[in-house]
């Protein structure tokens, strides 16, 4: 189980607090070319209720690497593409709720990065995904 502790959200940065793994496809280089790799992820998130300045939405972000995977994180601003998927959770700790994202991943790709994040709803639109 991962706990967020603190979580402000900066323009340019996918958050403060978040989790990434990567996923080396570079296997599977001819098949995702062709269109036929999906990437389906998602996980549980649950919070307190908190206050006003509380974390409320939890996202998936799926971002797309054409480079060498020994290339993150320099390269995490500059992917290919990326997808996310989001959740508002509630203050009711006795619910878990789903965040999913799911992607035709783009020709090119080399690595898939996963991160899970939150925020505060009103400072994700100064956040980027690409
Ligand atoms: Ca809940």
């Amino acid at each position: 189980m991962l706990h967020f502790i603190f979580g402000a959200a900066t323009a340019g940065i996918t958050g403060s607090s978040e989790v990434i793994q990567l996923f080396d496809l570079s296997s599977l280089s001819t098949q995702i070319d062709a269109g036929l790799v999906t990437a389906n992820a998602s996980y549980l998130a649950n919070r307190v209720s908190g206050d006003a300045q509380t974390d409320t939405e939890f996202v998936a972000v799926l971002k797309a690497h054409d480079g060498a995977l020994a290339n993150f994180p320099s390269d995490i601003l500059s992917p290919l593409a990326s997808q996310f998927g989001s959740t508002i959770t509630d203050g009711d700790v006795s619910t878990w709720e789903t965040v999913s994202v799911q992607w035709l991943i783009p020709a090119g790709t080399n690595y898939l990065s996963f991160a899970i994040d939150q925020f505060w709803p009103d400072t994700r639109k100064t956040v980027e995904h690409k």
